[in-house]
């Protein structure tokens, strides 16, 4: 055991220096902004992977989600963050409880505020916890293809009057217009290092996990009003079926209340069969092979204000 010890410290100081040599960067990048700015699409485009839920609903992603992004020159690791808001309930104080735990564990910070909307009061409420931080931080305005440029250029103005930003760089993470210029930017900020994560790995987040996301995203877009905040979704097993190449998943779909579930479940079974299609579609892509997917779905009354049914039901990723 020690042995095995000594040859690993001997292989990371030889990465380290491997990396110091060549001017290869590595480092953690935060995502941060308030909610349906755009910072999973964002993740989803510069890892060139799906990984977070998208809506266009405010307060869907609730954990923390990394992303590696791979480049010739280096390593940017992001770190998708929930929403930051004023929040009421347990669940969304634990959502933005992760959001602002990054801010000093990562080498920057990456800022998104909406091109559209401006700079508004909740922009207001997330810098202000930013700049409690010493982290860097730069700006990122997000979904530009939706302004005329002399708008982009005028926010970009006032926000550099709100605060030092190391960098300000206008994308559109939707149309991925700006990224390679993001890339460039993020990376230079980066310090020199070793690449943390090998060339093949683009996250370390469980694929239990990536996978009730993905039919979490099935059920906030097929459902209205409160219902896609009271669900949750836990992927109780996944492996290989009996037939090769079949992929068997059994998830299950909490709700608050019995109303919930029935609407879950639609006239005849529609919705729930709805979801489980398109879900299992997506899981086909991801796996590359045919999938069985079981859905189950259970009441839980008010998971969301208990920190022990939040324990049993939302993931937290605390490896980095
Ligand atoms: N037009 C346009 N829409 C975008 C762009 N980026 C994201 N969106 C849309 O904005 C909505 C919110 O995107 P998300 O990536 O889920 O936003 P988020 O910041 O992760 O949201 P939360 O997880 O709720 O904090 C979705 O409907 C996206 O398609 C963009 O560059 N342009
Ligand atoms: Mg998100």
């Amino acid at each position: 055991m020690a042995v095995q010890i000594a040859q690993e410290e001997v292989l990371i100081s030889e990465q380290k220096i491997k990396g110091k040599e060549s001017g290869f960067r590595s480092g953690y990048v935060s995502l941060v902004g308030k909610p349906n700015v755009g910072k999973s699409t964002l993740l989803n485009r510069l890892v060139a992977r799906k990984l977070a839920a998208m809506s266009r609903r405010p307060q869907t992603t609730r954990n923390k989600i990394t992303g590696v992004c791979h480049l010739p020159h280096g390593q940017i690791i992001l770190l998708d963050t929930p929403g930051i808001h004023q929040a009421t309930n347990a669940l969304n104080k634990r959502m933005v409880k992760a959001a602002v735990a990054t801010f000093n564990d990562v080498d920057r910070i990456l800022f998104m505020v909406n091109a559209q909307e401006g700079f508004a009061d909740e922009d207001r409420f997330v810098l202000d916890a930013l700049k409690a931080s010493s982290t860097p931080v730069a700006l990122a305005i997000n979904k530009v293809d939706l302004v005329a440029k002399p708008a982009v250029l005028s926010l970009m103005d006032s926000l550099n009057k709100e605060h030092t930003f190391e960098d300000i760089v206008p994308i559109s993470a939707l149309k991925e217009d700006g990224l390679d210029v993001l890339k460039d930017v993020l990376i230079a900020g980066l310090p020199e290092g070793p690449a943390y994560f090998p060339e093949d790995m683009v996250t370390d987040c469980p694929e239990e996990f990536l996978t009730g996301e993905i039919i979490r995203e099935k059920i906030i877009k097929l459902t209205h009003l409160e219902l896609p905040y009271a669900v949750a979704v836990v992927v109780e097993a996944m492996g290989p079926g009996k037939k090769e190449g079949v992929t068997v998943i059994d998830a299950t779909i909490y709700a608050e209340k019995a109303s919930q579930k029935k609407i879950l479940i639609g006239a005849g079974g529609q919705l729930i069969k709805k979801v489980g299609i398109q879900a299992r579609q997506e899981l086909e892509r991801r796996l590359g092979g045919k999938v069985v997917l079981k859905l189950f779905i259970k009441v839980k009354p008010a998971w969301r204000d208990n920190v022990r049914t939040l324990n049993e039901l939302v993931y937290t990723h605390d490896s980095n």
